[in-house]
């Protein structure tokens, strides 16, 4: 396969209601969409998930686009790429770190590879599954309140798994009063790192709500402190944040600092990596779901496609285009059909990149070529 040329365009959407975290507010988002055009015409898609501030981790969406265009878009566009394989195992191993960048441009080969073999993507990745379950992540809310009226809602729509934002002061109150209204729903905690060791006692109360598992109490980078915290507390911990590769996910099983892994494929480097994860965990009994960065449609289509794998067994965060945007730039967009999502079986991503919404969204774009 001959990477013949590579778009990279900046697209900013606005989000329906602000999104908020421990670590802060999102108003719109603003990322990388990449189309890689091979010698015979095909065009493979992904995006970029690093956000425009180092918030969430170290990358952004100016540092991913200087790896992209600087380091990563040569060595693709210089080299004939038998499998998408290749892409983390040779072409890129020498580059450090930038895992969503390096992720945005394997995913775009791992679309067009799929197409040229006339095969979905999660055929190509092994997926066994033809429909996967569906949860959603609620936001920080002005009040304890709203986030029941959302719940609510959500449940209505049959998402099959409910995760609250959380953060120091909006947490036992908040699972309190939602167990009381909502004793059996699937229920779980998303911290995003806010908490310390010195939380202990915040945390261990948290322990008594029948919680499906607690993501990223601590440090974004740390394992250590988390394998502590997972022997004093009974919920199972679920790291995102500390996982970037196959290596950080064996020696986080080793230690004993999670018992389940969100896979975000941008955060590990890409499909192939996820792939390699997903097989570690099989093998060691750590169930996955796979995580959301609040995605387009067509980040989404790739979240889909890897949840498709048989030990992606709790819900992940794929939810509706619906819920964030006024539209998505796909056709279709994304829909949940109560709490569930039918992997498409069309080659490669299989939603259709809508070149319309797409230039309407753009605001700076670039062409590679050699
Ligand atoms: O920690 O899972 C997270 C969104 C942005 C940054 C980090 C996270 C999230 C989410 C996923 O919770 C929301 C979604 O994509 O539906
Ligand atoms: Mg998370």
């Amino acid at each position: 396969m001959k990477i013949k040329q590579v778009i990279l365009r900046h697209l900013k959407l606005d989000l329906l209601e602000p999104f908020t975290t421990s670590f802060g507010t999102e108003y719109n988002r603003d990322f990388i969409l990449v189309e890689a055009i091979s010698d015979d015409g095909i065009s493979g898609w992904a995006e970029s998930v690093a956000m425009l501030d180092p918030l969430y981790n170290e990358e952004t969406l100016k540092t991913n686009w200087h790896i992209l265009e600087d380091y990563l878009i040569p060595i693709i566009l210089k080299n004939e790429i038998k499998h998408p394989d290749e892409i983390s195992e040779k072409y890129f191993t020498h580059i450090r770190g930038n895992y969503m960048a390096k992720a945005a441009l394997e995913g775009a080969v791992w679309d067009l590879y799929a197409k040229k073999q006339g095969a979905s993507l999660s055929n190509v990745l092994g997926g066994t599954k033809k429909k996967i379950e569906v949860g959603v992540s609620i936001g920080i809310k002005d009040s304890i309140d709203s986030t029941l009226d959302i719940i609510e809602a959500r449940l209505g729509e049959g998402y099959k798994r409910f995760k609250l934002k959380i953060k120091p002061g909006w947490d036992v109150e908040l699972i309190d009063k939602v167990r009381k209204v909502y004793p059996e729903i699937p229920l779980m905690a998303d911290a995003n790192s806010a908490y310390t060791l010195k939380d202990i006692d915040r945390l261990s109360a948290l322990d008594d709500f029948n919680l499906m598992m607690i993501e990223q109490p601590l440090a974004y980078n740390d394992i250590i402190d988390h394998a502590d915290l997972q022997s004093r507390l009974k919920t199972p911990i679920c790291l995102d944040e500390s996982i970037h590769s196959l290596e950080d996910a064996r020696k986080a099983i080793k230690l004993g600092s999670c018992k389940i892994i969100n896979i975000k494929i941008g955060r590990v480097g890409g499909l192939t990596e996820s792939k390699k994860i997903h097989d570690l965990c099989l093998e060691h009994g750590i169930p996955l779901w796979c995580g959301g960065m609040l995605e387009s449609g067509i980040g989404r289509a790739h979240n889909i496609a890897i949840t498709s794998l048989p030990n992606f067994t709790l819900p992940g965060d794929t939810a509706a285009s619906s819920l964030y945007w006024a539209e998505d730039i796909t056709d279709p967009e994304v829909t949940v059909e109560n709490g569930m999502i039918s992997v498409p079986e069309l080659p490669g991503i299989g939603y259709e990149p809508s070149m319309e919404k797409i230039k309407k969204y753009t605001i700076h774009s670039q062409t590679y070529h050699l």
